[in-house]
């Protein structure tokens, strides 16, 4: 754990008792402030009760937050779009501090009794709306394979004040998610990754420009010493050059696909070759089509990032190549479930947008797709270029009917309903060299307690069918 400092004596609300809230309260705790805790949820309330916290009195109004430092918020909760949680807003009202748990490491990290390291720790933050946690494991398992200390946080599933206090020259990989970054009141990564941006939770932002500013306060605000920048998009290009103008050095330009012009310092794939360019020469190079987990143009972003990254670490292409070959990837991240009759069966149950989905397809076609689910703002817009690709649709889930609209007339399609009936009916019909793909371009929460349980399902489903 990694005490919150600055609190001592002071009271503190945390909303939301899961993984951030959680680790916020027990660090609060031990950096001594005073926590009261809430959570909508009651059992979530009695937990917390059973475990020793004061419940907060109140809340709903700005006369509850009398004599308050701060309100720390969870991810999930909304504090402005599409409507500002009731504490929230009432905390807001009586003109109490908000911040998030991310905010809170940033505040406690530095220490001074880090003058005892030689090499003092180091935090790599990665965003973007696709890839975070694929990129951030991979720059982990890198350092690993590597004997560096090295520990992995953030949105990935730990909270980042259930971290250990690092060690000497430790680097910290935090995957950081629009709704992280959007609330944090300190963000000073050393290095930060924007991957790209595509459109997702837009409920949560106001719509894609309030998302883009979440992910963009991340290099604004307190700025990292090296900013990893994909400009495989314009938002990207934009952020790239309003960095690097005024600091050339401060910025890694990743890109899949196409050349990039000027002499900074880039990481470019083309057709599966890696190239680092620096000052206008080519300084290392990778062939990326073996590795397994590192498919397609997604794939080759991410180790492109990832490989900006270390290098910025340090690490030297030797120490590098061999642990991007021994990345396994993640479950539910294109992940290869099974394989019958030279037909293969694919779980990318995690490809709950538009952005996501079409990459898989291009990566894993021709496929028998797999798709629905709890649809996203927008549908399957932008689905269009990647339906080459597909041999014929299997729809799942509440947004069956409304992409069945969207495939008429450009794809064969078939409502299925559940997943057992879409694995079975795309499993009767591929033939070799096809793939089965769950890339669902939904969310999952219609049917599903998350991507992973969908993911899970559809690998039983896939299993099933052997012994069928
Ligand atoms: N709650 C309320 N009121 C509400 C909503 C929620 O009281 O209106 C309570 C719930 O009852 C529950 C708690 O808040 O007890 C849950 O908080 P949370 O949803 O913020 O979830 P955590 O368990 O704290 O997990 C969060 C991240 N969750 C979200 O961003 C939704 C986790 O990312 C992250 O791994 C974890 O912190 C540790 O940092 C998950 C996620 O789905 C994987 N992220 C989104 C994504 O990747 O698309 C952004
Ligand atoms: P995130 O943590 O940003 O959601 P993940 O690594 O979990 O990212 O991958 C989410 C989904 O996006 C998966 O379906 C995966 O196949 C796909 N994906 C992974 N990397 C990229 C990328 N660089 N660009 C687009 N899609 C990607």
């Amino acid at each position: 754990m990694i005490p919150v400092k600055g609190y001592e004596g002071r009271k503190v609300a945390v909303l939301g008792l899961g993984r951030s809230g959680l680790a916020a309260a027990r660090a609060l705790v031990a950096g001594g402030a005073e926590v009261h805790v809430h959570d909508d949820g009651a059992a979530a309330r009695e937990r917390a009760r059973q475990a020793g916290f004061t419940l907060l009195r109140g809340g709903g109004r700005p006369e509850d937050w009398q004599g308050f430092s701060l309100l720390v918020v969870s991810p999930g909760i909304p504090h402005l779009y599409p409507a500002p949680h009731p504490v929230i807003a009432a905390a807001m009202m009586a003109g109490v501090p908000v911040d998030n748990d991310i905010g809170l490491f940033f505040r406690s990290w530095g220490q001074a009794d880090w003058s005892r390291f030689d090499r003092i720790p180091r935090v790599v933050a990665v965003t973007g709306s696709n890839g975070k946690s694929t990129t951030s494991a991979l720059i982990h398992h890198v350092l690993k394979e590597n004997g560096r200390p090295t520990q992995l946080g953030g949105n990935i599933g730990v909270g980042v004040l259930d971290l250990a206090p690092p060690v000497a020259g430790e680097v910290v990989v935090l995957e950081l998610s629009s709704y992280q970054s959007e609330l944090a009141r300190a963000l000073t990564p050393d290095i930060a990754v924007f991957l790209n941006l595509s459109p997702d939770h837009l409920d949560r932002h106001g719509g894609i420009g309030g998302y883009f500013a979440a992910k963009r306060r991340l290099f604004a605000e307190g700025g990292p010493d090296r900013a990893v920048i994909g400009v495989d998009e314009a938002e990207g290009v934009f952020l790239a050059n309003q960095i690097g103008a005024e600091e050339p050095g401060r910025v890694i330009r990743v890109a899949t696909g196409r050349k990039l012009s000027g002499k900074g310092w880039d990481v470019v794939v083309r057709k599966g070759f890696l190239a680092e360019w620096r000052k206008g020469r080519q300084v290392a190079s990778l062939d990326l089509r073996a590795l397994p987990a590192l498919r397609g143009r997604a794939g080759w972003q991410n180790a492109a990032a990832a490989w900006g990254v270390l290098r910025a670490l340090g690490l030297a292409p030797r120490e590098i190549a061999p642990a991007l070959a021994s990345f396994e990837g993640l479950p539910h991240r294109g992940q290869l479930v099974g394989e019958r009759g030279g037909v293969r069966f694919v779980n990318d149950s995690k490809a709950t947008n538009v952005a996501s989905a079409a990459l898989a397809l291009a990566a894993h076609g021709p496929a028998r797709w797999i798709a629905g689910g709890e649809a996203k703002e927008g549908g399957l817009a932008g689905i269009e270029p990647a339906l080459r690709h597909v041999v014929k649709a299997y729809l799942v889930g509440a947004a069956a009917e409304s992409f069945a609209r969207t495939l008429e007339g450009r794809v064969p399609f078939e409502i299925c309903g559940t997943m057992e009936r879409a694995v079975a009916r795309a499993a009767a019909e591929a033939v070799s060299g096809e793939t089965v793909l769950l890339a669902p371009a939904a969310a999952s929460f219609d049917q599903y307690r998350d991507f992973a349980e969908r993911g899970e399902d559809f690998t039983r489903c896939v299993a099933a069918l052997k012994d069928a």
